[in-house]
């Protein structure tokens, strides 16, 4: 049997700076620039060949051979009436859920008046077409449907494309569990198609198929998929790079050990890569932490990926001298999913600046906010937390502002107007004004 290991780093007595912790903080080794290059030569092909690029890339990497590319919209129908009815009945609670609160993200439209007839309405506007990537990797998820579906539809997009890629265990199709969600949630354009050929698929199109080119790819993806969307980046938006998942806890003595190990273990069973880091003011903890991931680990279905995840250099446990200090390690760190379980777990969410998603106490685990607490899955990973946020209703919404002044508003502005025309010496941006006075 495998043993299963994770490192020790030990932070205590040491003060380091926030640039000494970024150099401190273990990181996958993944080498985007090769990725990025990959990504590049698959996009490059779909939008030269288009629909025979993607089936070579399906046969490359997916093993599998004549791809229905576009799925009838009576395979999505099929998929719904074959969801294992506890399945479904989840599925159900999960669009509920996460209906609720993605509403809770919209903003009303709102008037500024400046002065009388003067006034800037700011309104959102939701894009036009998303198209949203479902990972079928390492395994099928379909709650990301989910996490991906019910922003953009709470939002108001009008138009949504999913993707997906082909599973060779269904005959080169969508994995039926993504299908069923997508058909609950009355999606009927689906494309099998996966990594970052799709992602090029969604941004640029593909005539023969009739998918029209989107305004926004979303959705959570590994290494190529993340490096496809910063490639597609500026012809399409994009959300945060959600790539390969991370959990950081930040635990003190009161900590349930068996608790904390199985929420590491939940993450390091999605991949290889995935990080899994424990930061404590408490070295009896970390003991007993690593004490219960041993069990757990050998015991655990996905045991080999879990195994080589802790052991991985981007997992860890972190010894720290106070609190403070493990805030200031995750601040710097940016995690994913932040979890606290502390004596006093607010107090420390208040020192919390940058994570994807924190999950609060003993009884708010990842896997929760993973199906159906009610908050998004898709979030950023590799640090991007310090700029960005998971995904939601405003992913796929605009603040546009209006600007309504009337005559007498203009002209009591139109001398400053003239101004600053001049001072830029373009005149005839004064002009414009004054020409309706003269
Ligand atoms: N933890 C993943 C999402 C997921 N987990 C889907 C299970 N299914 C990234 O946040
Ligand atoms: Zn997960």
């Amino acid at each position: 049997m495998i043993q299963t290991t994770i490192q020790t780093i030990d932070l205590r007595g040491l003060q380091p700076t926030r640039a000494e912790l970024l150099n401190l903080i273990p990181r996958p080794v993944v080498d985007i620039a090769v990725a990025s290059e990959a990504a590049a030569t698959l996009i490059a092909e779909v939008r030269n060949e288009g629909e025979a690029a993607l089936q070579r890339h399906a046969a490359q990497f997916d093993r599998v051979h004549d791809v229905v590319v576009r799925v009838d919209p009576a395979e999505i129908a099929a998929a719904v009436d074959a969801l294992d009815p506890d399945v479904r009945d989840a599925l159900e609670a999960s669009i509920a859920r996460v209906r609720i609160a993605s509403e809770a993200q919209l903003h009303a439209p709102v008037t500024t008046t400046l002065g009388p007839d003067a006034r800037i309405h700011q309104r959102w506007q939701p894009v036009d077409r998303v198209g949203l990537y479902v990972p079928g990797g390492k395994a099928a998820l379909s709650s990301s449907v989910v996490m991906n579906v019910v922003p953009a539809q709470v939002a108001g997009v009008r138009s949504i494309a999913l993707a997906s890629p082909a599973q060779s265990e269904f005959g080169g199709r969508v994995h039926p569990t993504i299908l069923g969600a997508a058909g609950l949630l009355g999606i009927d354009e689906v494309y099998t198609m996966g990594g970052a050929s799709a992602i090029g698929a969604l941004a640029y199109g593909v005539p023969s198929l009739g998918l029209d080119p989107v305004d926004v790819v979303t959705g959570p993806g590994n290494i190529y998929v993340a490096a496809a969307k910063r490639l597609v980046r500026g012809v399409v938006g994009i959300d945060s790079e959600a790539g390969t998942t991370e959990i950081l806890v930040i635990a003190d003595e009161t900590a349930n050990a068996r608790y904390v190990a199985a929420d590491l273990i939940s993450q390091a069973e999605h991949d290889e890569a995935a990080a899994s880091l424990l930061v404590t003011t408490s070295a009896d903890l970390a003991e007993q932490v690593i004490r219960e991931l041993g069990e757990l680990a050998a015991a655990t279905p996905n045991s080999a990926r879990v195994i080589e995840a802790l052991g991985g250099q981007q997992s860890a446990i972190v010894l720290v001298d106070d609190l403070a200090a493990a805030a200031r390690f995750s601040n710097a760190y940016g995690p994913e999913h932040l979890e606290i379980q502390t004596t006093d777990d607010q107090a420390v969410l208040s020192t919390i600046t940058s994570a994807g998603a924190i999950f609060l106490g003993p009884h708010s685990p990842v896997s929760v906010g993973d199906y159906l607490a009610g908050s998004n899955h898709v979030l950023p990973t590799g640090g991007q937390a310090r700029f960005s946020s998971g995904l939601g209703a405003y992913t796929f919404l605009r603040p546009q502002q209006v600007i309504d002044y009337g005559r007498g508003a203009l002209e009591e502005v139109a001398a400053k107007v003239v101004a600053l025309s001049g001072a830029e010496a373009l005149p005839a941006h004064g002009a414009a004004v004054t020409v309706r006075f003269s």
